[in-house]
């Protein structure tokens, strides 16, 4: 279970709730307390039509925070962020995992940066940019086109010295997908999982959740509970959450079922 820290102004569901270190820090062990198992730093909004900063921004609202939760709470630090530079200082500063939405093709410093710093690091299918991807998302056939994405990604990671064992790959739901898009990646989630490596689904209060349940941002707990519990009984690994308890206790109950099952467990119409 991944906890969200965004300590940005502008996140989709939390932005501006944790700018200060101590807000930020104090979340992160509530959430250590609820049952993460890695705390997810991010500065930059990624939401559709959100504005790029630079580095230096970046780095101000980051590094404290990451110092901070470093020394405080004793989990693996993930930082979210496409900066070579960020995620180096951040590395430096403790992190271990560096969660790149572009799948490092926003800068040609960051696999060097994972290779030889042996983090482990996220690669995120995204089409097009956070400013453009939910213009016109388009696709012949979104789960084969995105396993092909993730596994060309992959190979190029590779290519370039970062070992397979450091590699996560994700979906990336709401990245440049439409409702029947992400729906599809959900229903066919074992596609992804299929390819060999640990898999990270980011559904967490999302908007085609908020279309499913016709509820605002803040009241989308069991709309994700739903997306999620379909998520592990297709084998994912990492659950990138805003609402760490409820979705711990969702997991435990559809991954103690699954545990009992003689034959593969369905996902029933009902
Ligand atoms: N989703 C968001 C941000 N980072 N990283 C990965 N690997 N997968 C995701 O699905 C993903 C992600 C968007 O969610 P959030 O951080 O809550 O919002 P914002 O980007 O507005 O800060």
């Amino acid at each position: 279970m991944m906890g969200i820290l965004n300590v940005t102004p502008d996140s989709f569901s939390d932005g501006g709730a944790y700018i200060t270190v101590e807000q930020a820090l104090s979340h992160a062990r509530q959430m250590q307390a609820e049952g993460a198992d890695i705390i997810d730093i991010g500065a930059e909004s990624s939401r559709p039509g959100a504005h790029p900063i630079d580095a230096s921004e970046e780095l101000r609202r980051l590094i404290p925070v990451v110092e901070a939760v470093h020394d405080a709470v004793p989990l693996p630090i993930s930082i979210d962020t496409t900066k070579a530079s960020v995620a180096r200082r951040a590395i430096l500063s403790g992190a271990a995992i560096v969660n790149d939405i572009s799948a490092m093709r926003s800068d040609a410093l960051m696999a060097a940066l994972v290779a030889e710093s042996g983090a482990a690091v996220v690669l995120m299918h995204m089409q097009g940019s956070p400013q453009t991807m939910q213009k016109a998302p388009h696709y012949q056939n979104v789960v084969a086109e995105v396993c092909a994405f993730l596994c060309e990604r992959a190979h190029a990671a590779m290519a370039q010295g970062i070992r397979r064992s450091q590699i996560i790959l994700d979906p990336g739901f709401g990245f440049g997908k439409l409702q029947e898009h992400n729906l599809q990646l959900l229903a066919d989630f074992n596609m992804l999982t299929d390819l060999g490596y640990p898999v990270l689904a980011g559904v967490s209060r999302k908007q085609f959740i908020g279309a499913l349940v016709q509820q605002p941002v803040q009241e989308r707990e069991y709309g994700t509970a739903g997306a999620i519990a379909v998520a592990v009984l297709k084998g994912v690994h990492i659950l990138r959450v805003h609402d760490v308890r409820s979705m711990r206790d969702t997991v435990s109950v559809v991954s103690a079922i699954t545990r009992h099952a003689r034959s593969p467990v369905q996902v029933s119409n009902a």
